[in-house]
């Protein structure tokens, strides 16, 4: 008969095995409006500056803020470097699969105000992360500044890191870009908002520079690649509401909505607007051209009532690949206007890959600027055998754009622009390499009873099956829910924070696509940190629990 001794030892070589002992070694830090950053960073004795949660925290750590508004002052200002401010700087960084996490406590929302920093003379970034393998999630930026009266601009997030997660940011009500990317691969940016930003102080007041994601990695060859924009949404954003212009590495934008971008939220006319800005150099500067012309992807995403375009591919000097998207009521809704390849004038659209493209209502033109013959862009609703019009779709109601994200923070599910029963344009698309119903693909973002899964997944993040927990903290019944990306034995299993197992919730073989299971909090016996993981292949995920 084994020592007690002996299955000690061996139930901690299994939990090394299963990688699953590295929670007990993390620590966890809070941040709150009412903290200090004397305190010990505890729950009770939080800080107050997520920069002090900074300077605590290492690799695999959590850092929680707290609910609630966080006003910002100049003295806050992290460091002046040249002509910014970096109000928050994150510039410590993870190690590979140990992030540092800055975490919204689950169930609270912080708000952090920067109406009262205007230095003078300085472009202001709210958070600057010079970091990699950092994950950011849940943090809500108002109101940050704009100073300078000529050329400029503020940002509310700005990346120069790689293997970083930016997750469920709200950006709004400011003068700044609301997401901005200059450096760094493999960055996750995922279910974010940004919306009604407009510089309005600088140059000619139009905002022309406020994007509400902005993707413009600076260097080709040294690894800016895989940058994945994912379940976002930016309108009412002055300028753009995505743009990749200048990015020398290609750049993914998939399930993301684009809308009302140009405008003020009065509908007046401010700087460019429009939906996607798929690469492009500038018209005049050639010096900034790479060697090899980045093929951005844009795919399964919604451009709707924006000021100009809502898919373009501003003056690129090379294709993209644009598949299943939906415009609607855009100026045009798909220009793919090109320059030459020696750049001295602009011409219709090449090497473009357009398929199963969707639109409707065009308030000037549907399409523009396709060259047929040197692009493939032959199975769009455009030059199909179908009919677009209102009877298509389930619903046409522009007030379903900012409905509420689901519990797990995915875009709201809602009949917009989903086709309805009997729509011609069911089955009509091709196969582009991602899961459908039916026969065929349909034409536009929505696969008609089919929720469109995310396809691709960064190294080293370990959310592919997209574990999540409602409600969270828990109380009464949680249910988990999670999308298999392949057909697996699978595992749900409950811990405590120091890593024993208090349970097996289920095991079971299940299908490619979604699962819930539910399950009461009585499992969790006293308030705490709990943690659930998902097993599957050689795969798991874990997410932390709050009772
Ligand atoms: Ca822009
Ligand atoms: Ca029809
Ligand atoms: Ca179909």
């Amino acid at each position: 008969m084994p020592s007690m001794k002996k299955i000690y030892i061996a139930a901690a070589c299994i939990l090394l095995l299963t990688g699953f002992i590295s929670p007990a070694f993390s620590n966890i830090y809070y941040v709150a409006n009412n903290g200090s950053d004397t305190n010990a960073g505890t729950i009770t004795q939080p800080f107050l500056t997520v920069q002090r949660g900074q300077t605590a925290a290492v690799a695999g750590d959590t850092v929680y803020i707290r609910g609630g508004t966080y006003v910002m002052t100049t003295a806050q200002i992290a460091q002046y470097n040249s002509i910014w401010a970096y109000v928050t700087l994150l510039n410590k960084s993870g190690t590979s699969g140990h992030r540092i996490n800055y975490w919204a406590y689950p169930g609270e929302q912080p708000v952090f105000d920067y109406t009262n920093i205007t230095p003078a003379g300085y472009r202001i970034t709210a958070f600057q992360v010079n970091a990699s393998w950092v994950y950011l999630k849940g943090i809500e930026v108002t109101g940050v500044q704009v100073t300078i009266t000529t050329h400029t601009q503020s940002e509310c997030f700005e990346n120069q890191g790689s293997n970083n997660i930016y997750e469920l940011l709200r950006m709004h009500d400011g003068k700044a870009i609301g997401f901005y990317l200059t450096k760094g691969g493999n960055n996750l940016i995922l279910n974010c908002d940004a919306w009604n930003n407009w510089d309005n102080v600088s140059e000619n007041k139009l905002g022309g520079n406020v994007d509400g994601f902005g993707c413009h990695p600076n260097k080709q060859g040294v690894g800016y690649t895989n940058n994945v924009f994912r379940g976002c949404r930016a309108w009412f954003n002055s300028d753009d509401g995505y743009d990749l212009i200048n990015a020398m590495e290609a750049v993914t934008i998939e399930n993301c909505w684009s809308f009302y971008n140009g405008y003020s939220t009065s509908f007046s006319s401010l700087g460019d607007g429009n939906g996607f800005k798929g690469g492009g150099f500038g018209v005049t500067d050639f010096s900034n051209v790479p060697p090899v012309i980045p093929r951005h992807q844009i795919r399964f995403c919604l451009a709707v009532k924006n000021k100009a375009n809502g898919f373009y591919a501003n003056h690129h000097l090379g294709g993209n690949n644009w598949f299943n998207n939906s415009a609607y009521n855009n100026a045009v809704n798909f220009n793919m206007l090109n320059r030459s390849t020696d750049y001295s004038t602009d011409v219709p659209g090449y090497d473009h890959n357009l398929k199963n493209n969707l639109g409707l209502g065009a308030r000037s033109t549907e399409y523009s600027n396709i060259d047929f013959t040197l692009s493939n862009a032959d199975t769009n609703y455009f030059n199909l055998p179908v009919t677009v019009n209102s009877a298509d779709f389930s619903s046409l109601d522009l007030s379903l754009l900012t409905a509420p994200r689901q519990a797990d923070g995915s875009l709201p599910a809602n009949n917009f622009m989903r086709l309805a029963s009997g729509s011609d344009l069911i089955d009509k698309g091709i196969d582009v390499g991602y899961p459908y119903n039916g026969s065929a693909p349909d034409l536009g973002c929505f696969e008609s009873n089919y929720t469109v899964t995310a396809t691709s997944d960064i190294p080293g993040n370990a959310r592919a099956a997209g574990l999540a927990a409602f409600p969270n903290p828990v109380k009464g019944e949680i249910t988990a829910s999670y999308r298999l990306p392949v057909p697996a034995n699978v595992q749900l299993a409950l811990y405590n924070a120091e890593g024993a197992l208090i349970s097996t919730l289920m095991s079971s073989k299940q299908e490619t696509g979604p699962h819930t299971f539910t399950f009461n909090d009585s499992y969790l016996r006293s308030a705490g940190v709990y943690v659930l993981k998902l097993s599957y292949k050689d795969k798991t995920e874990t997410l932390q629990l709050v009772k």
